[in-house]
């Protein structure tokens, strides 16, 4: 469905004097006003095409209704939410679940819709009806090497999808690992790994990026051959100058200091990109900052400090992109409250006193240190990241205006109540 002008110009002339309010009782407040504005406009944040109908557990899967059936009515999708948030201007495809048919077709309709082709994600973690040899035992690490060639054939593929639909990078997430002390020979696991994925850093064109995502347990509980950002640090420095660690923030271990690590592969120049969620045990997949908001906040403090001290683009110099699917709510508002966290603790982290930071971190003054990161992160920003909405053409409440116009009703309407959007 398509959002018209007239709808968006009536929801925000009915928030406008409230918000006017607001933002000016902030504003004067803040004066780096107009450059965080742009800032916010600039940031913009991948859609994973699997986000976009309702996800599972293994125990079950509740489908809510209206969900995309095809690639291009989850395109439609993304460019439904960058309607509304002007924030998702990108989707990011999934390997064989989104193969595109026609991918002229498909280009074509994304330059309609506004949208870009984020990373291509690779999927050797279950097995496709029809294929030759499964990787039960693992794809890359396998000890068979016919097995780690089908999987380094597989991400060739991927590469070529994404090149036809003018994609840049291709992020591997390997499930690869052991159920059980001995089943792998850590070694050996590592190098085939590594062969495997030279291969097909190999096959990538000039202009691309290889993300190597690491996780620290399932759906292997005893190793992952891919586990943590050292791992996949020590992978991407083998394999060379495209290849970039992909930090996704449910793949760690209880309590990680998340901040920490950003900020040494910052270091680096090995961060390459973001998967947000959130999570209170394990990979959740939980809504953007329903859960940790300060972690968030402290998160982009770091991306904003370490991105400066190199000369970075915020926004276009790594790839912003939300991971996270579940099963109570409505996947469109879930992803657009994400998005909302996201540009939330973005502009907290942009507010922060970065000279009188460093000058209490040289003095030891701790609980000075404190406080200005709290002063940034107890700033309600809300009409800031509103503000920026709005001037780039979105609408003031992106979750009410969608409940407003019935917009799950009438995908309902327009696709059926039983719709099955594909993926696990
Ligand atoms: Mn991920």
């Amino acid at each position: 469905m398509r959002i018209e002008p007239y709808q968006l110009a009536e929801h925000n002339a009915s928030h406008l004097s409230a918000h006017r309010r607001r933002f000016d009782f902030l504003a004067a407040e803040i004066p780096a006003v107009e450059e965080i504005l742009q800032k916010l406009i600039d940031f913009q944040i991948a859609i994973p095409s699997w986000a976009l109908g309702t996800g599972g557990t293994r125990f079950g899967r509740f489908p809510g209704g209206g969900e995309p059936r095809s690639l291009e009515e989850k395109m439609e999708d993304v460019a439904l939410l960058h309607a509304l948030n002007r924030s998702s201007d990108a989707i990011s495809l999934h390997i064989p679940w989104d193969i595109p048919k026609y991918p002229a077709a498909i280009r074509t309709l994304a330059t309609q819709l506004g949208l870009r082709f984020d990373a291509v994600n690779s999927n050797t973690f279950q097995d496709q009806p029809g294929q030759a040899l499964s990787y039960k035992f693992g794809s890359m690490q396998h000890v068979d090497k016919a097995v780690r060639q089908q999987a380094v054939e597989h991400n060739m593929e991927v590469i070529r999808h994404g090149v036809e639909l003018g994609s840049k990078s291709i992020t591997v997430w390997l499930s690869d690992g052991s159920c059980f002390p001995g089943q792998l020979n850590f070694r050996r696991a590592f190098q085939n790994t590594l062969e495997s994925l030279r291969d097909v850093y190999a096959a990538l064109p000039e202009d691309w990026k290889m993300y190597v995502e690491y996780k620290a347990c399932e759906p292997n509980f005893y190793s992952m051959t891919v586990g943590d950002w050292g791992q996949s640090l020590l992978y991407a420095n083998k394999l060379g100058e495209k290849a970039f660690t992909l930090v996704d923030l449910g793949h760690h271990l209880p309590n990680a200091n998340i901040e920490q690590i950003v900020a040494l592969l910052l270091m680096e120049g090995k961060l390459g990109g973001f998967h947000f969620n959130d999570s209170k045990y394990g990979d959740d997949d939980l809504t953007v900052g329903s859960i940790k908001p300060y972690q968030l906040f402290l998160i982009f403090n770091e991306l904003v400090e370490g991105m400066d001290a190199r000369g970075m683009k915020h926004a276009t110099d790594l790839a912003w992109m939300i991971d996270a699917s579940h099963n109570v709510k409505d996947p469109l508002e879930d992803l657009l409250q994400s998005v909302e966290a996201i540009k939330i603790a973005y502009a907290q982290a942009l507010l922060v006193d970065k000279k009188a930071l460093t000058g209490a971190q040289l003095e030891n003054d701790t609980a000075r240190c404190q406080e200005i990161l709290q002063s940034a992160f107890r700033t309600d920003v809300r009409p800031l990241v509103a503000e920026a909405r709005l001037r780039a053409g979105g609408a003031m409440e992106p979750v009410a205006f969608f409940r407003d116009l019935n917009i799950r009703e009438i995908l309902i309407r327009e696709r059926g109540a039983k719709t099955v959007a594909t993926g696990l």
